[in-house]
């Protein structure tokens, strides 16, 4: 299609999708096998898979309570069953898979076969919005099996610094896929009819500064004093004769997605009540701390520490987070004590 008629047409004839980003991106490693390929494809397909099943849920009646709880005794959502059997059946037949640390699942997955990653998910994310039609979404995280491994937990209890690529799909009026495999981070689209992502957010930056706060004030009764002292203070007027913003969704996916794209800070600090804070270390933490890290921003724990350099002890271990706007967190930092 010659360009003029192609631009009259306001058809873009040469569309990145995700399976071409793909390629491209293995293309600059020449020691690539094509592996990692394989399994962001096999990933791929679960996100869509997932995403039509969310689209019809309202339709078939899939909203509500299946009746099982899962390993943590949460209450699962029918939603939460299906995402979590679709993830399972996508990493297994992908043949690239050893190890799958599932929320739903209480003990570690090891596949048959010789696989060489080990992913770490929370399949549906959110869920319990699921009936509000709030946004939910699947996060994950991928390790590389250590050095002669054949697969086992120690391949997933490492530091977040080992992880080589991460990412969610959040699903909402569309499916949006935010992937890092360590050279930034990308946002991708999916376009429901061609049933592609299509890549709409090349190289996504977080603003460094964004007055903006997102966590459960809910629990501020919890929280130790130098976060009430923080949060007080973003409530006064600021240099812009402006207090900060107050958004919270309560769906990891959808607050970390808008402090992605707008700036700002997310936190669940661990607390008098949680103890060591809400979200899980392996597939909520890891995963949007990689995310944000990769987009210029921080990611730190309730001491400040850099949360991917922790190690967890076990593959549903919890940490308190702040993560988001560089100079956010740095903000937040200087009321450690
Ligand atoms: P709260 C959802 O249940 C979730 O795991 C995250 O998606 C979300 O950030 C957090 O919990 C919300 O927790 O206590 O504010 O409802």
């Amino acid at each position: 299609m010659s360009d003029s008629v192609s631009k009259q047409m306001n058809v873009d004839t040469d569309i990145i999708t995700l399976s071409r980003f793909i390629i491209q991106e293995q293309q600059k490693h020449q020691e690539a096998t094509g592996e990692l390929s394989l399994l962001l494809n096999a990933l791929q397909f679960a996100f869509k898979f997932i995403a039509h099943n969310i689209r019809r849920a309202e339709l078939i009646n899939l909203i509500g309570v299946s009746g099982t709880a899962n390993s943590t005794g949460d209450v699962q959502k029918k939603l939460d069953v299906i995402g979590d059997e679709i993830f399972i059946n996508a990493m297994k037949s992908s043949g690239q898979v050893k190890i799958l640390v599932s929320e739903e699942q209480e003990d570690l997955i090891v596949f048959e076969g010789g696989g060489k990653y080990a992913v770490c998910t929370d399949p549906i994310d959110g869920s319990s919005n699921i009936d509000a039609g709030v946004s939910v979404g699947t996060i994950f995280g991928i390790y590389k099996l250590q050095q002669d491994s054949n697969g086992s937990i120690k391949d997933v209890l490492r530091p977040g610094t080992e992880m080589i690529a991460a990412g969610y799909t959040m699903y909402g009026a569309s499916a949006h896929l935010v992937l890092t495999t360590g050279n930034g981070v990308d946002g991708f689209t999916l376009d429901a009819q061609l049933g592609e992502f299509i890549l709409t957010q090349p190289n996504l930056r977080i603003p460094e500064f964004r007055s903006i706060y997102s966590m459960n004030e809910g629990n501020s009764l919890y929280w130790p004093e130098y976060v009430k002292d923080y949060i007080k203070d973003l409530k006064e007027l600021q240099s812009n004769g402006k207090p900060y913003s107050a958004r919270y969704v309560g769906s990891m996916v959808a607050d970390i997605h808008r402090t992605l794209l707008y700036g700002g800070i997310f936190a669940y600090p661990a607390d008098s009540k949680s103890k060591n804070g809400k979200l899980r270390v392996l597939y909520e933490c890891f995963p949007m701390a990689m995310l944000m890290e990769q987009a210029g921003g921080l990611a730190v724990n309730d001491k400040g520490e850099r949360i991917l350099e922790k190690v967890p002890k076990g593959i549903h271990d919890k940490s308190g987070i702040w993560l988001g706007s560089k100079g956010e967190i740095e903000k937040f930092k200087s009321y450690i004590k």
